[in-house]
């Protein structure tokens, strides 16, 4: 989509911290960090949000779980753990309506919201 800031950055448009690519999706190093390891994993398809997919992408979506994973272990991530969000609308405060994952890591994150 034209005028969306993460198709952009997946494209190159727009620089960014490149960590992990594959067919699925395109991860990079948030530009403001709330750990001191936090990646945006932004799908390769312009979505809005998982509302906007079907049965039809159960392969996609199953594809960005499995990078989810594979970036965890990339990034050395797997002994300590990290917290996984998806932000979906306007009460969690979606500010980029382009489906994305936050894998937030590098520390205690305190009380659990869920
Ligand atoms: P959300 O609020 O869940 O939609 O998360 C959007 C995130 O995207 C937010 O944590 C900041 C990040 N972000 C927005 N614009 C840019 C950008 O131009 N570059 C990078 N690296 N991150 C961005």
């Amino acid at each position: 989509m034209d005028d969306c800031i993460f198709c952009k950055i997946i494209k190159g448009e727009i620089p960014s911290k490149k960590v992990y690519e594959d067919d699925y999706c395109f991860a990079f190093r948030d530009i403001a960090p709330q750990m001191p390891v936090h990646i945006v994993v932004a799908a390769k398809k312009h979505v809005s949000s998982v509302l906007g997919f079907g049965s039809e992408d159960k392969e996609f979506l199953g594809g960005i779980q499995l990078a989810i994973a594979n970036i965890a272990r990339q990034e050395g991530l797997c002994e300590n753990g990290f917290r996984v969000i998806n932000n979906c609308g306007r009460d969690a405060k979606q500010s980029v309506p382009h489906l994305h994952y936050h894998i937030l890591a590098g520390g205690d994150m305190g009380e659990r919201i869920v």
